[in-house]
């Protein structure tokens, strides 16, 4: 945990930007997965509720009154027989006096603060729930039916969270820096035992152990896949080929949740051949020009269309893009190489806050998502950086078969591909780099000491060596 001060300070900054009200944030319980004993493990707390209420135990709920000044940590605490089984824990009053809260109430103490809140027609201000039972237990103490919730939670709050857990803090930056080196011990593991002659799932479930010693979880489901088209490839029983290429894309997270989110994709049998050094060359490029022009002010929709000209210039030269490259950008014609934004907001979540939606996160009143464009609508992330913030810089470059299929049956941006050469490319996957980086005062740099080898020499020397 951080120091109770931090805790106390980011609240009384949330009741001066949501002004007035009362904030009611769920905690996040614990949830079965084949039955009601045997939950996911290990248990994840809700963001946002960590960030403002710092405690990591299932079946707690955090209330500030805004405009009475009072905040209440409210959760049952356990009895003997989860103490015979689970062992002892701290008293919600412990853990409501570490997060330097005055008061606390037991579960069926929120149900009256509700209905009071409600006959005072006070605002009750909640986040948009991601999780079954909260929806339900939200239902229950608001009248507020389910599909209905993510409309009725408070866009003040929202905002008022956002725009806190954008900016990352020294001590949140540390955190984000240890939870790199768990990545950095995943990605070089994977390099180092991956062979022809493995599964897929082999080498995911050596470096998924590898995040469960660290800290406290993989960050995200690993993507561990030959198949590195497709964007989020969960690795399968495939066997590891010669002269195939693997995609790795994980993370780790730290004992406070803190994420990292790296990808590298290279040669199972540690020699690139020139033809992935085509492609791989022109991945690099892009990646390392990101870094290259993000700073404060800079929009990081701009950067993403910098990457992409990169791309669709670095393919017209291999013969399978042509025409005029403003004009191909424009179209979406680059979407056939990179479906995907450039990347997106990290932090305590690997996708920072995409519960809150990310048109609230990743965009502004200046810069709006374009929905309509194939490949532009999936961008998570476009407003202007700010000095603090976490994103991620990954491009790639895939060859999706179905796609390729699909655009030349439809004609769509046929002016600008060539799809008998892009035919060629059907078996050959796809490359993506990815680094998080920390925008500073007047540019950008990785997060994580160690660089997770990614220029092709280095990743042959490593696979060699190790
Ligand atoms: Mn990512």
């Amino acid at each position: 945990m951080f120091s109770k001060d931090t805790y106390i300070e980011r609240r009384n900054e949330l009741k001066k930007l949501v002004k007035s009200g009362i904030i009611v944030l769920f905690g996040n319980n614990d949830s079965p997965a084949n039955c009601p004993a045997n939950g996911y493990s290990p248990f994840r707390q809700d963001s946002s509720f960590l960030y403002y209420f710092g405690q990591q135990r299932e079946g707690l709920v955090g209330v500030i009154d805004v405009d009475n000044d009072k905040e209440l940590l409210i959760g049952n605490d356990i009895d003997i027989e989860d103490i015979v089984w689970f062992g002892s824990v701290d008293s919600v009053k412990d853990m409501a006096e570490a997060v330097g809260v005055a008061a606390t109430a037991p579960m069926k103490h929120l149900d009256e603060v509700c209905q009071e809140a409600i006959r005072l027609k006070r605002k009750i201000h909640f986040l948009p729930p991601y999780r079954a039972d909260i929806k339900i237990q939200i239902f229950d103490l608001l009248g507020i039916h389910p599909s209905r919730q993510k409309e009725a939670a408070s866009l003040e709050l929202i905002k008022a969270v956002v725009k806190m857990r954008s900016v990352k803090s020294v001590a949140e930056i540390e955190e984000l820096e240890r939870a790199a080196i768990i990545g950095y011990n995943m990605h070089t593991t994977a390099m180092r035992i991956t062979k022809p002659g493995l599964t897929e799932k082999f080498v995911a479930g050596q470096i998924e152990g590898i995040a469960n010693s660290l800290g406290s979880m993989v960050s995200f489901p690993i993507i561990f896949s030959q198949h590195g088209e497709i964007m989020h490839g969960n690795p399968s029983m495939n066997i590891l080929k010669d002269g195939r290429l693997v995609l790795c894309d994980c993370g780790g997270e730290t004992m406070e949740h803190y994420c990292s989110d790296n990808t590298r994709t290279f040669p199972v049998n540690g020699k690139f051949t020139q033809r992935q050094l085509d492609i791989y060359s022109a991945v690099e490029e892009a990646h390392d020009a990101a870094l290259a022009i993000s700073k404060p002010g800079m929009k990081y929709k701009d950067v993403h269309f910098a990457v992409c000209r990169i791309i669709f210039d670095r393919m017209k030269e291999l013969g399978l893009a042509k025409g005029n490259t403003d004009d191909a950008l424009a179209a979406g014609a680059h979407a056939i190489f990179l479906p995907h934004g450039l990347g997106h907001m990290m932090g305590m979540d690997v996708h920072d806050m995409e519960a809150l939606d990310q048109i609230n996160v990743g965009f502004d009143e200046e810069t709006r998502p374009n929905l309509e464009q194939f490949g532009t609508n999936a961008l998570r992330m476009g407003r202007r950086l700010e000095e603090g913030f976490v994103v991620t810089d990954e491009p790639g470059i895939y060859f999706i078969p179905d796609l390729i299929d699909d655009w030349r049956a439809s004609g769509y941006c046929a002016d600008f591909l060539n799809f008998d050469d892009l035919d060629k490319y059907k078996d050959f996957g796809g490359i993506r780099i990815e680094d998080d980086i920390l925008i500073t005062k007047d540019g950008c740099r990785f997060i994580g000491k160690d660089r997770i080898p990614y220029h092709p020499k280095d990743i042959e020397d490593y696979m060699a060596s190790n």
